[in-house]
């Protein structure tokens, strides 16, 4: 957090600039695309080994350390981080340089219905760390005749050139364990797993999300040696037949589609406005949101741990052809994406769902294969969560079968003149006819656009009153519907999207089918909604 020095490629200008935030907050680069470099200095006290770890930088990093290249990182989503060892005691220079701009070398950031901005735009952090570091523990809970265990999954890290002993203490909901001693092998890792058994505890839901510290202390030689702080809770989420249970019992997903952005902010969203966009969901009767089409935040999800707001996150990508999956960095920046968004995002008990891939080419055998190998990915990386995708390929979709969870984006009364009831059933005779009504089924958007303040009796399409008409319709035929096992609408607020492509024919360049505008100004359609998800409460 603080100012950076800031200079964009080719300018000698030196501005000030935000950390973490977006460049385009700044009167001089509103719309800049291209490159910058960020500059701070840094005074070391001690001779140390140093962690930097990055939350979100958009959308291409090259960090430099006094001058040396120490890490390069793609997508703005996911956290990365680099070690820097034996740093002398001094002032030493970190530098950033930055690229949001759009080329080949960019498979999943290109320009879209939603907007790429540049810069730090979440938290960065320094760490000191010793030779032997945890990099990561898993907490999986697991409940088995009503009681409840854990599973532990930790990663250590060792930066040095000789072997090292350790062993992993785990203290979690008044238990303690202690892993048998493990030797890591000199610039390698470890991986320690332990299972832990619990009493009295209190399990996670939306209406009690209770949450547990977890604390993992490293010892070498008897000698404690690092630490590492996460939060836990006690929830199971599966798969029952046609239903998504947690903790054994039917849930009903209603909710919103979110993009992580606010007015001339950007999508450094800061903390308090993702606290008012969770209240304001919250008071329409939410108890869900999607991470459209991207890893959000980890204080975003921080938040919807401890207010009860169930999470789909997903993977990085909107609306990628079968050409733009054929980009020869497509599946290598896909597979980073999904490796650093569930390594760093495992523990948030409020995310009950992974998805991939919005609207690809599901319809397709080659698109296919990649949706194949990212859900073996996700489950050779977590099995207890349920997988899904959105999928608009109606009628055409060969990938249905892949997820545990069916899901369409179905717009009816705004790209389909179609009534809603017709349009859905359908939907679902289609899905009937090739086998996918197996299993649960989402209805991941639908909604309509509104431009906040217009207002005509007539109700022309862009009017507030047709965008309650259209989701009154919706919420009539979705709401509870038998078939279903929740919804999302499209979406929670406005966002920026870009000028390329057909994008720019979007009104004032912004997707406008927030039931909020971007400043979170409430359009008719709030009370529309709100009257549905509370009629229940
Ligand atoms: C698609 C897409 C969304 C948004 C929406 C719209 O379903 O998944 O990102 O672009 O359409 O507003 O048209």
């Amino acid at each position: 957090m603080g100012l950076w020095n800031f200079r964009a490629e080719g300018s000698e200008k030196e501005y000030k600039m935000a950390v973490p935030g977006c460049w385009e907050a700044h009167p001089d680069f509103l719309s800049y695309r291209g490159k910058a470099t960020y500059t701070k200095k840094l005074y070391i006290n001690e001779s140390c080994n140093l962690r930097l770890e990055f939350k979100g930088v958009s959308h291409t990093a090259d960090v430099y350390f006094d001058g040396i290249h120490t890490v390069h990182h793609y997508n703005a989503y996911t956290p990365f981080s680099c070690v820097v060892k034996s740093v002398s005691p001094g002032e030493h220079t970190l530098s950033v340089k930055v690229d949001n701009s759009f080329s080949e070398a960019s498979a999943l950031h290109i320009p879209n219905d939603y907007y790429t901005y540049g810069g730090i735009v979440r938290p960065a952090l320094l760490e000191q760390i010793g030779d032997l570091y945890i990099k990561y523990i898993h907490f999986t809970p697991v409940c088995e005749n009503g009681a409840w265990g854990g599973k532990i999954e930790a990663k250590v890290e060792n930066i040095s050139s000789y072997p090292l002993p350790c062993k992993l203490q785990i203290k979690a909901a008044g238990k303690c364990a202690q892993s048998e001693e493990v030797i890591v092998m000199p610039n390698s890792y470890a991986i320690i797993k332990m299972n832990m058994q619990f009493e009295n505890v209190n399990v996670w839901d939306c209406e009690s999300p209770n949450m547990y510290t977890l604390t993992g202390i490293l010892f070498n030689k008897g000698h404690e040696i690092d630490d590492m702080i996460e939060r836990i809770a006690f929830r199971e989420v599966k798969v029952c037949g046609k239903h998504i249970c947690l903790n054994g019992s039917r849930l009903w997903i209603q909710g919103f589609n979110r993009h992580e952005e606010y007015a001339d902010i950007g999508c450094s969203v800061p903390f308090a406005v993702m606290e008012k966009d969770i209240d304001m969901m919250k008071d329409m009767g939410a108890n869900a949101v999607r991470t459209c089409h991207y890893p959000n935040d980890e204080l975003f999800l921080d938040l919807c741990d401890e207010r009860g707001m169930l999470v789909w996150e997903e993977n990085h990508a909107r609306g990628l052809s079968l050409k733009d999956m054929q980009n020869p960095n497509f599946e290598r920046q896909c597979k980073d994406c999904i490796d650093e968004m569930i390594e760093n995002h495992y523990n948030h008990p409020s995310i009950i769902i992974w998805g991939i891939l919005n609207e690809c080419s599901s319809d397709t055998n080659e698109g296919r294969e990649m949706y194949k190998k990212q859900f073996e990915q996700i489950k050779s990386l977590d099995t207890s969560r349920p997988t899904t995708f959105a999928t608009c390929k109606h009628f055409s979709d060969i990938s249905l079968d892949l997820p545990d969870v069916v899901s369409c984006n179905l717009y009816f009364g705004w790209y389909d003149n179609i009534s809603c009831e017709k349009g859905f059933k359908k939907e679902i005779e289609w899905l009937k006819n090739i086998g996918a009504d197996n299993k649960p089924m989402i209805i991941s958007e639908f909604g309509a656009a509104a431009l906040y303040g217009c207002h005509d009796p007539s109700h022309p399409k862009w009017s507030e009153e047709r965008q309650v008409d259209i989701l009154e319709e919706s919420l009539k035929i979705y709401y509870k519907n038998e078939h279903l096992s929740g919804i999302f609408i499209w979406q929670f607020a406005d966002c920026r999207v870009s000028e390329e492509k057909w994008f720019y024919s979007r009104a004032r360049c912004h997707n406008n089918k927030g039931v909020v505008d971007e400043y979170r100004r409430p359009k008719m359609s709030y009370e529309t909604v709100k009257r549905f998800f509370t009629k229940d409460i």
